[in-house]
């Protein structure tokens, strides 16, 4: 063709190599499903308002994450928090970003914060109260690997100012559950008890439906855990392990070991590729590091409305009753088959 210009002829030069007949960077998308759209008519009007809103925290928190080396918002904040870690000035920013979106929302009646010791109380008249941890992940913030925030969602039990006693509810009673991860994508993953499914920020700022109705397979071939804590680990545990390295081509075995120390992120990797991901108790300690009410229980809930398993070794995370806002528990937690796998090592102590 005598008049291609310059970029028809790449295209066509492209499409030749690739092999590629109808894809085009810039074809058009389908009509978008956004966020808001998505939840009308689904909740309640003060769940969706408290949904949207943090919704629009984490688009906030996006950007400071996205920019943070620029900002002076990388390294410590020089503090610790109730639980004696490092703060690092990302975990307080986020914090303060959804405490500042949550308190200008009608339904909301109190947050729980990793980065806070107690219940903080909200509107009065608000009907759910959130457990989040702002900015999971903390020890990927200052080298732009995935982070996230986790949060559940309960309806409250008590009236006037909420309280720790709001908080003392089983996952399984959870309104709403989700996290957003600030990877390569941000990506916000959601359920309400209807399955899970999950929605990319676009360049405006708005969640769109990107991944619909997910589904994990219930059998993986990936395993997440700190390797380097493994003699530390139960002899059950450190079998299963073993199991996972050895030659099986009928079990196709062995697994691939994939951890990226930020729970959101190795969650998100099993929830769309099937595997599982442990934090166990080490031995001679009954809990495990992550915390109960906003790491394990929304994670549990994601990935069993998805069609997986949660458990803490003994029993589902979700079955668990909170005692403690900051309480943590053990979990092993991604494809059903394969949870089930990991927790029958865990129970016979057997070498493989
Ligand atoms: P954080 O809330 O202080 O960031 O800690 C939670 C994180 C999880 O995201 C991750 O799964 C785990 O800690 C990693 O811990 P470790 O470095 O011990 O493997
Ligand atoms: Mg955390």
């Amino acid at each position: 063709m005598r008049n291609a210009t310059s970029a028809q002829r790449l295209d066509r030069a492209t499409k030749k190599t690739h092999k590629i007949h109808a894809f085009s960077y810039f074809s058009p998308m389908n009509k978008e499903t956004s966020f808001a759209d998505f939840l009308k008519g689904e909740n309640s009007i003060q769940l969706n308002s408290v949904l949207e809103a943090i919704a629009d925290a984490t688009a906030a928190i996006h950007q400071k994450v996205a920019y943070a080396g620029l900002n002076d918002s990388t390294g410590t904040a020089g503090s610790t928090n109730v639980q004696g870690e490092e703060v690092q000035k990302l975990d307080l920013i986020a914090n303060d970003i959804i405490v500042a979106h949550l308190q200008k929302t009608a339904g909301c009646a109190a947050v729980v914060s990793e980065e806070t010791d107690g219940v903080l109380p909200l509107d009065n008249d608000g009907e759910y109260v959130v457990a989040v941890d702002p900015l999971d992940g903390s020890s990927n913030i200052d080298i732009a690997a995935p982070i996230g925030t986790i949060f559940a969602i309960w309806k409250r039990t008590t009236t006037g100012t909420a309280n720790d006693k709001d908080f003392m509810q089983k996952g399984n009673a959870v309104a709403a559950a989700g996290y957003v991860l600030f990877g390569s994508s941000t990506i916000l993953v959601l359920s309400t008890g209807k399955g899970t499914n999950g929605f990319t920020l676009d360049a405006s700022g708005k969640y769109q439906l990107s991944h619909p109705a997910i589904s994990i397979k219930k059998e993986g071939k990936i395993y997440s855990v700190n390797q380097g804590n493994a003699s530390k680990f139960d002899e059950g545990l450190q079998s299963f392990i073993a199991w996972c390295t050895q030659t099986d081509k009928a079990t196709s075995r062995p697994y691939s070991l994939r951890y990226i120390g930020s729970m959101v992120g190795d969650l998100h990797r099993t929830l769309l590729k099937g595997g599982i991901f442990f934090y166990p108790a080490n031995k001679g300690e009954t809990k495990g590091k992550l915390r109960l009410l906003y790491e394990c229980i929304p994670m549990a809930y994601l990935v069993t409305q998805a069609g997986g398993a949660a458990s803490d070794g003994n029993q589902s995370i979700l079955d668990l009753q909170p005692t403690e806002i900051h309480e943590r528990t053990a979990i092993f937690i991604g494809s059903e088959n394969t949870v089930n796998t990991c927790l029958k090592f865990l129970k016979t102590e057997v070498l493989a």
